[in-house]
């Protein structure tokens, strides 16, 4: 498939696909059982770039296209899904609305820290009666003279413990909410009525942390509001077409970490046939080996288009939607699999194999659960 790819996605996959193998394949229990990524690892993703990956080179990041972003998840997926989620937020979902909509100053101020790494930026737009229904959020604000009061809570927002900026979505105008009353506001870590909770316990993604948000009439300066104040209203549509971009990144990451499964999956047999078992004893774990295989390639076909479409300038709502869809569930299906193929050895912590089970269940709930996915692709089918 190298023929679809540019130089320059080519040289940063295999750039990654060596630091995967070199340096995080190997600490990945390691993460996985500490709970945290060692700092000297987030400092070689820094000086690798990996921080500004998608943001353009004029605000010091790599400028890939959508399929170069998506080829660099998949390969650092493999190796643990917290180095994706660790990176991919800040340089994706935390960053990207500022991005889209951001003032020039916006721009200039917040992109080039995050491209460094010295900045790390977070996305709030969950709450605790607003996870799937995004448009009945609550958290509000208020403008009084220059700023803006906010009061509610967010939950499970990933990076809250490391971030330095939020994008948050607030309800500006309780009348017209998810239609004209949503506005994205920056809000930066030390401002004061902002509080940011203990990480959750969580049953996957362990390296990486979500925490909850609290605004105590917390005040911003008007002008925090992304794209200035000709963007109050306009925070819905910003969110979702962050979302848009962020659910093709999901099904990279469920692809990257099925192309691993499968690839252990292999080696084991391929042990278990050195060690007496016929390939006859194996023919029924060799046709689920088939099934994966060929899941896995109608997958990577998928993911692939949608994000060419997408750097073509295509709006790419119902191709996402679908990638999501179809890239988690296979996830799950094949991480189960694997559990069946290393039997009680997968059970184990050592193998990896129950950390991927665990990890991918994930991927079918953030960003939009599968029934979410399923309503937008619906949506387009009918209105059209
Ligand atoms: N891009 C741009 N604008 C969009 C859009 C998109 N992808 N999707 C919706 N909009 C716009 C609509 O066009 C509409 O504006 P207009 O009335 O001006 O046309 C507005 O946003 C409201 O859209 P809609 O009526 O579709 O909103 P709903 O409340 O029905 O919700 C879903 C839509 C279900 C798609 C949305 O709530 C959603 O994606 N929920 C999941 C949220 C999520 O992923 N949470 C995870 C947290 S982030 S890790």
């Amino acid at each position: 498939m190298n023929h679809i790819f540019t130089e320059k996605e080519k040289e940063i996959r295999d750039k990654v696909k060596e630091f995967v193998e070199e340096e995080l394949n190997p600490i990945s229990l390691q993460v996985e059982l500490e709970e945290r990524i060692p700092g000297q690892i987030v400092d070689k993703m820094r000086a690798m770039k990996l921080f500004g990956l998608a943001i353009p080179e004029e605000f010091g990041g790599l400028g890939l296209s959508t399929l170069g972003e998506i080829l660099v998840y998949e390969e650092l997926t493999k190796a643990n899904a917290c180095f994706r989620s660790r990176i991919g937020t800040s340089n994706g979902i935390g960053s990207m609305g500022i991005l889209f909509d951001g003032t020039r100053e916006q721009k200039n101020k917040y992109l080039p820290r995050v491209s460094s790494g010295d900045w790390t930026a977070a996305f709030a737009l969950t709450e605790p009666n607003a996870g799937s229904d995004a448009a009945s959020i609550s958290t509000g604000a208020v403008l009084e003279g220059d700023h803006w009061i906010i009061n509610g809570t967010k939950q499970f927002i990933t990076n809250g413990d490391c971030a330095d900026f939020f994008t948050t979505i607030v309800v500006t105008d309780e009348r017209k909410r998810a239609r004209g009353g949503f506005t994205a506001l920056i809000i930066e870590r030390d401002t004061p009525g902002f509080f940011i909770g203990s990480p959750d316990n969580k049953m996957g993604i362990k390296g990486s942390h979500t925490t909850e948000l609290a605004f105590r009439n917390c005040r911003v300066p008007k002008e925090y509001v992304i794209g200035g104040m000709p963007m109050v209203g306009q925070g819905f549509k910003t969110a979702m077409r962050v979302l848009d971009k962020g659910r093709l990144t999901m099904g990279a990451c469920a692809l990257g970490a099925s192309q691993k499964l499968l690839d252990m999956c292999v080696a084991h047999v391929k042990q278990k046939a050195k060690y007496g078992k016929s390939w006859d004893d194996l023919q029924s774990v060799q046709f689920v080996l088939a099934d994966m295989a060929t899941e896995i390639y109608a997958a990577r076909q998928m993911l692939y288009h949608s994000a060419w479409l997408r750097d073509q300038g295509n709006k790419v709502t119902h191709e996402a939607s679908m990638v999501k869809l179809l890239c988690t569930e296979m996830a799950d299906r094949i991480a189960d699999r694997a559990m069946d193929i290393f039997e009680d050895e997968g059970y184990l912590k050592k193998s990896q194999i129950e950390m991927y089970l665990r990890d991918v269940r994930l991927y079918r709930i953030f960003e939009g659960t599968s029934e979410i996915q399923r309503i937008v692709i619906s949506r387009n089918l009918l209105k059209g």
